[in-house]
């Protein structure tokens, strides 16, 4: 599917003297393949990382586009400060790892680290503080870049980051063929 326009883009959130929002106190874990694992609320989002702001609209097979402004840091720069286990001088190392969020409801999906990495897709993906002006009171996952709202993955209760290993070669196939079913 291709996407009219222009790549998305978010803006940097000038901070309001004296803006206090309510800050959430559901923590949501970022474990995995990590030197320094994090258990984060809502509003340590919001105070440890600049906030970015995301216009974003999503399809909803059931409930039809949705129009949203989102705030919050980007999950690049998140996952930076847990101490990714990858060489980061390696292109090729970083391209391996993805990560795996869940939802409150269990509801889950993946992301690759490539799609954030500003040297692969650079994708503004961010673990909402608020919506629509509103503090959130669990993060929102939020894919500025994905036309379908299946990624916004809302009441973030975990992201574990790692590689997995790769597939192991099928007997009797040389490795990396592909198996023609036809
Ligand atoms: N935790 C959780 N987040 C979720 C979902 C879900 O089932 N569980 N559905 C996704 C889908 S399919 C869409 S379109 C968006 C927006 O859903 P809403 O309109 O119900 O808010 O939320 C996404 N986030
Ligand atoms: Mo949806």
């Amino acid at each position: 599917m291709s996407r009219p326009g222009p790549p998305p883009r978010t803006t940097a959130v000038r901070p309001h003297p004296g803006e206090a929002l309510p800050a959430g106190h559901r923590r949501f874990l970022i474990r995995g393949q990590l030197r320094c694992p994090l258990a984060l609320t809502v509003a340590d989002l919001r105070e440890r990382w600049p906030q970015r702001r995301a216009e974003v609209v999503f399809d909803c097979a059931t409930n039809g586009p949705q129009h949203h402004t989102f705030e919050g840091p980007l999950l690049r720069e998140v996952i930076d400060a847990a101490g990714p286990a990858f060489d980061a001088r390696r292109r090729k190392d970083r391209s391996r790892y993805l990560l795996a969020v869940t939802g409150g409801d269990g509801h889950h999906a993946v992301l690759s680290w490539a799609e954030l990495d500003a040297d692969f897709g650079d994708a503004p993906v961010l673990p909402a503080t608020a919506m629509d002006g509103r503090a959130l009171d669990g993060s929102q996952l939020v894919v500025p870049s994905d036309r379908c709202g299946a990624r916004y993955i809302s009441a973030l209760t975990g992201i574990w980051f790692g590689t997995c290993a790769p597939p192991e070669p099928v007997p009797g196939l040389p490795s990396g063929d592909l198996v023609d079913s036809s």
